[in-house]
């Protein structure tokens, strides 16, 4: 001991000495004494995160595998670092698969023309939102939340200058509301819930009415938990035509490309989201995933008019057609005037953009369009029959 003091005794006064010779340093810790130091709150830290993850309440849990949360099923890999509510968990959770009321055949298609009843003038459209089980592939199926069951929703065309009348009826198991998305519209009748109305509690319904004075490409969407529900599929075509038709471009046949992303993890759907644990891993035009996507046939020369719709979330996605260039008749809704239509062969359309092309079938064959995001051309990082994902073939014949 006395030895052990002596040698402290001696280092202290060698580091005095040291200090003297160099005020600069302003420290007293020797590089031994530092290390230990060093090493002893590395030591703790480990300790806190590895016990809290064993035994706490998930404030640290690094692991989280699809486990239970509250009785929330969230996804594998998530990294929440900070105390979660439920309410931040709730939105990220898998969708319970057993509040699911209808099961769609596997080979239904979304994006059905809904037949409105006029009554004293006015189109009245009748969209109903439930929890629906869907096939994007064959193998493949999601938890969908869903107009009219289906996936898009069914397509609304009305022309220029209709009165509208939009009942919506909620048989979610959660509150929701729905958005004109580009129309000017009376404010009450916009569709944000806790801002312009009260959210359409489950099993109420709400109904929307304005006269539309716009035409082209728009589309509605749920605009409650947006984040969550828009990405399980509530999101459906608002199709305007012109009140003079000769305002519309030319065209021989159209396709609508609604795009889409699903998470599916374990059996769960998630809601896909740019965030840890949620990116998609599954993508879809009109609610299918290549190759179930539906084939576009064409004859040559026939002029195809493609409204590309960012119904979709998460990515902006590049969206490409092979065979030549295309040419931009209209942007979010809005005609381009002919002298600003410029060609291209691809189009980054963000989430809520709408462009509206003309392709013109200018030889046989199998023609491709599809997203430029090369991953998003598969299936769970798995190409089937070529392609996956956001790819659809256009079948041209002489
Ligand atoms: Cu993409």
């Amino acid at each position: 001991m006395q030895t052990h003091k002596d040698e402290q005794t001696n280092t202290t006064q060698a580091n005095g000495k040291q200090n003297m010779e160099g005020m600069k340093m302003g420290s007293s810790v020797t590089k031994p004494q530092l290390f230990a130091m060093t090493l002893l709150t590395l030591f703790v830290l480990v300790t806190g995160v590895v016990l809290g993850g064993v035994f706490g309440d998930g404030t640290f849990n690094y692991t989280m595998r699809a486990r239970d949360m509250s009785g929330l099923v969230m996804p594998p890999g998530m990294i929440r670092g900070v105390n979660p509510s439920v309410e931040n968990m709730k939105d990220m959770a898998a969708v319970d698969s057993s509040k699911a009321t209808y099961t769609a055949p596997a080979n239904a298609r979304g994006d059905q023309p809904l037949v409105p009843q006029v009554v004293n003038g006015v189109k009245v459209f009748n969209l109903e939102v439930s929890l629906i089980k869907w096939n994007i592939l064959h193998d493949v199926q999601v938890t969908a939340y869903a107009f009219n069951r289906q996936v898009p929703g069914p397509r609304i065309r009305i022309t220029q200058g209709d009165r509208v009348r939009m009942i919506v009826k909620n048989d979610l198991p959660e509150e929701t509301s729905v958005h004109w998305h580009g129309l000017t519209v009376p404010n009450a009748m916009d569709g944000p819930a806790g801002i312009t109305q009260k959210p359409i509690a489950p099993g109420q319904s709400f109904t929307y009415e304005f006269t539309v004075t716009q035409w082209g490409t728009y589309f509605y969407h749920s605009h409650t938990n947006a984040d969550r529900q828009e990405a399980l599929g509530m999101y459906g075509a608002l199709l305007i035509d012109p009140r003079n038709a000769s305002q519309a471009p030319a065209y021989d046949q159209e396709a609508l490309i609604q795009l889409g992303e699903w998470t599916v993890e374990n059996g769960y759907t998630f809601p896909a989201m740019p965030m840890t644990g949620l990116e998609p891993n599954y993508f879809t035009i009109n609610g299918k995933a290549y190759p179930a996507t539906e084939t576009i046939n064409l004859k040559v020369g026939q002029r195809l008019l493609v409204r590309f719709m960012g119904t979709n979330s998460v990515a902006i996605h590049p969206m490409h057609i092979h065979g030549g260039p295309f040419k931009i008749v209209a942007t979010d809704g809005n005609p381009v005037p002919s002298a600003a239509q410029i060609e291209k062969d691809t189009v980054d359309v963000g989430p809520g953009e709408r462009y509206d092309v003309i392709w013109p079938a200018r030889m046989p064959g199998k023609w491709l369009l599809h997203c430029h995001i090369n991953h998003h051309t598969t299936n769970n990082n798995v190409e089937e029959n070529g392609a996956g994902g956001l790819t659809v073939i256009i079948n041209v014949t002489a």
